[in-house]
């Protein structure tokens, strides 16, 4: 079986673009190759951060990653930093990647783009993703379309790592694998769906606050009047009906939209109603699970250890390959 490994960062809660984009393509993947999916705790202190609150994302990370489907029988789920080969295999990366590689990825520049005084480990995050990834030396990587520049930088890595130290084929040269939701944009139309950009619709969230998210959420701009035809491609509510509604309602929307038949909000009427069919059973289930706290840190500790020992075998290689032992 091959093996696939993705991670999600417990930068706050898990919204429909992480599920879409990522998550939902996990469940499915989970049957068919050798998974590791890794709440990715390194990633999300790259910014200013509550110890309290971070802990807490984690387990509610934990909470949403099981709640969609992820089966810790079927797959390994665990937390990065209980195995700490992930960042001595980082090190070893950022000895080999060139700084103008690492400046000139989009994801660094819009988020330096933000701060003040840009810290290091923002500049260096791809880095550490290559050493989560090639640490299980897995082949196919599910992730959204936002990840496939750092995931070309993986591949780059993997290739200098084996030329470097002549060993060919050590570190497969991993791919990605989409969904057909490879970019959830935002509610605001304005960016891709983000944690940190506060446009978000989360998994767990309670019907009512959804639809207060959806009644306002941007639509085709042209729209100004109820009486005007619109486009549905360049609308963000269909691109999410075609993620949650079935192809017959898909169907109707367009025809709705680009005749004036319905105003936007009947179209969110329907999307919502479609998103509850989705969502109820994943609520219903992060209930269940929530009520056993125990059980889910054992499981996460039984993925760690697991991990782990894959790990320290690639990591005892790679040090014996560079000289280190
Ligand atoms: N809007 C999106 N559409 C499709 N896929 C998405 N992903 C994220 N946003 C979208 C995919 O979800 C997985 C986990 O993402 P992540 O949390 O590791 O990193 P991210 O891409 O940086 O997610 P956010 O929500 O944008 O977090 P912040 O704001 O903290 O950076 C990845 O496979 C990603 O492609």
């Amino acid at each position: 079986m091959s093996r696939i490994f993705s991670g999600i960062q417990p930068s706050g809660s898990l919204h429909i673009g992480n599920y879409l984009g990522a998550v939902k393509n996990w469940v499915e993947l989970q049957h068919k190759y050798e998974s590791f999916f890794c709440i990715v705790d390194y990633h999300a202190i790259t910014l200013p951060y509550k110890p309290d609150d971070l802990r807490a994302r984690v387990a509610d990370m934990a909470l949403g990653l099981l709640a969609a489907g992820l089966d810790p029988a079927k797959c390994t789920i665990f937390v990065q930093s209980m195995v700490p080969e992930h960042t001595e295999l980082a090190w070893i990366f950022n000895t080999l990647t060139p700084l103008g590689e690492l400046e000139r990825q989009t994801q660094f520049k819009e988020k330096a783009s933000r701060e003040e005084s840009v810290p290091a480990g923002i500049l260096n995050y791809p880095v550490l993703q290559a050493a989560d990834i090639l640490l299980y030396r897995a082949e196919l990587v599910p992730v959204g379309e936002d990840q496939l520049q750092h995931l070309e930088l993986s591949r780059e890595i993997a290739r200098k790592w084996n030329a470097r130290f002549g060993a060919s084929g050590f570190f497969p040269e991993p791919k990605g694998l989409l969904t057909p939701a490879r970019r959830i944009m935002g509610l605001d139309g304005q960016a891709k769906m983000s944690k940190s950009l506060g446009n978000t619709v989360d998994l767990l969230e309670d019907p009512k606050s959804v639809w207060e998210k959806l009644k306002p959420a941007v639509t085709d701009p042209k729209r100004v009047r109820r009486t005007d035809p619109g486009t549905p491609e360049v609308c963000n509510i269909y691109h999410l009906h075609k993620a949650f509604s079935p192809a017959a309602t898909v169907e109707h929307v367009a025809v709705q939209c680009r005749s004036a038949g319905w105003g936007c909000l009947d179209c969110k009427k329907v999307l919502h109603e479609s998103m509850e069919k989705e969502l109820v059973p994943i609520r219903a289930r992060a209930k269940e699970i929530a009520a056993h706290p125990a059980k889910m840190k054992k499981d996460l500790a039984a993925g760690a250890e697991h991990a782990g020992s894959i790990a320290s075998g690639t990591m005892t290689e790679v040090k014996k390959k560079m000289g280190l032992t």
